[in-house]
């Protein structure tokens, strides 16, 4: 980032010639061992957001949820073996990019000294690029196997481990009441980084959009609620998407190149790291994910329910004619 903060108004990086910020991962909490500092939960987010097309309609991002590392379990009501809890959800580094490095490693560990390890599996619907299994008698609970036993609060963390170096997400959000049930399933998703203000946004992405946008902004003014750049996306959508939230050109939309017999060819510019779906809808209400094949790569007749990016390039999709009534709008959902 030092040509960045070096120029106060520089040009927007091309990305077609280098890397940009959200591709450089410089964790800043590094820790290890029981020293650790407790995880820090906010209301990051949890969210997908989407374009329509055919229509002005927009979708709404949906509530952000917060997290308590500390979680109540009323009641011990199994016996082994009960079936696992699984654990999933999207990690990100400091600049919003999902990550998928081959070397990074999702931790959940307990105070009773339980530890599982998974590696990340980018590349799934939703955005998922990490799932564990937890064990009920994982030591989540004091003594599972007593029936009806009153249970305390559930210490766990999670942690990633990078090479040699060890980091604490900054972010831990997701529906927790259903976690500690067997055969349950709680999606947390995880940032890395240094969150100042605990909004969900880490300060070096921050940082970044400030040295962008110079005239004496600092990370104060850069609310996720804010739309700095008028193009209709938030700063937290534009985090989300990888878009420049100081470049009103960059921006998450999707275009219709045909639509002839109810098969439509769109086209968007897709964002390394990002997992895209495409959902249609023949009411403007209801909205359903909807299968499409991306040419490119897919072979004819193929069809996929997600589009996980690995590079940055404009991507055409075929939406084929379904059975029923035909669409009236599509729109991109992006995690
Ligand atoms: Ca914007
Ligand atoms: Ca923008």
């Amino acid at each position: 980032m030092r040509f960045l903060i070096q120029n106060p108004n520089p040009a927007p990086p091309d990305r077609r010639l280098k890397p940009t910020p959200r591709r450089r991962f410089k964790p800043s909490i590094v820790s290890g061992g029981q020293d650790d500092p407790p995880l820090r939960p906010n209301a990051a987010g949890v969210f997908s957001f989407f374009f329509s097309l055919l229509s002005a309609a927009k979708s709404r991002p949906a509530g952000f949820a917060f997290v308590t590392l500390f979680l109540l379990l009323p009641l011990a009501h199994a016996f082994p073996p009960a079936p696992p809890h699984t654990l999933y959800g999207t990690l990100r580094d400091e600049y919003g990019t999902p990550m998928s490095r081959d070397d990074a490693r999702v931790v959940f560990e307990t105070l009773s000294g339980t530890k599982i390890v998974t590696r990340l599996a980018p590349g799934r619907p939703g955005g998922i690029n990490y799932e564990i299994l937890v064990p009920m008698d994982a030591g989540i609970t004091p003594d599972l196997y007593r029936p009806n036993a009153m249970l305390p609060s559930v210490p766990f963390r999670l942690k990633v481990v990078i090479g040699s170096q060890t980091f604490l997400p900054i972010e831990m959000s997701g529906d927790m009441r259903e976690l500690g049930k067997p055969a349950g399933r709680t999606r947390l998703d995880l940032t890395l980084g240094v969150d100042s203000d605990g909004d969900g946004i880490p300060d070096a992405w921050k940082d970044m959009v400030v040295a962008m946008m110079g005239g004496g902004l600092t990370r104060a003014d850069i609310h996720p609620d804010a739309d700095l750049d008028g193009d209709g996306m938030t700063v937290r959508q534009e985090y989300i998407a990888g878009t420049y939230p100081w470049d009103p050109n960059d921006r998450l939309s999707l275009n219709i190149l045909h639509y002839i017999d109810g098969k439509a060819t769109l086209e968007f510019v897709a964002i390394d790291g990002r997992t895209y779906h495409i959902e249609a809808t023949t009411d403007m209400v209801n909205w359903q994910v909807v299968p499409f094949r991306v040419p490119v790569v897919d072979a004819p007749g193929a069809a996929r329910s997600v589009y996980f990016a690995n590079a940055y390039r404009r991507t055409e999709i075929e939406v084929p004619s379904g059975d029923g009534e035909r669409p009236v709008a599509y729109r991109l959902g992006v995690r």
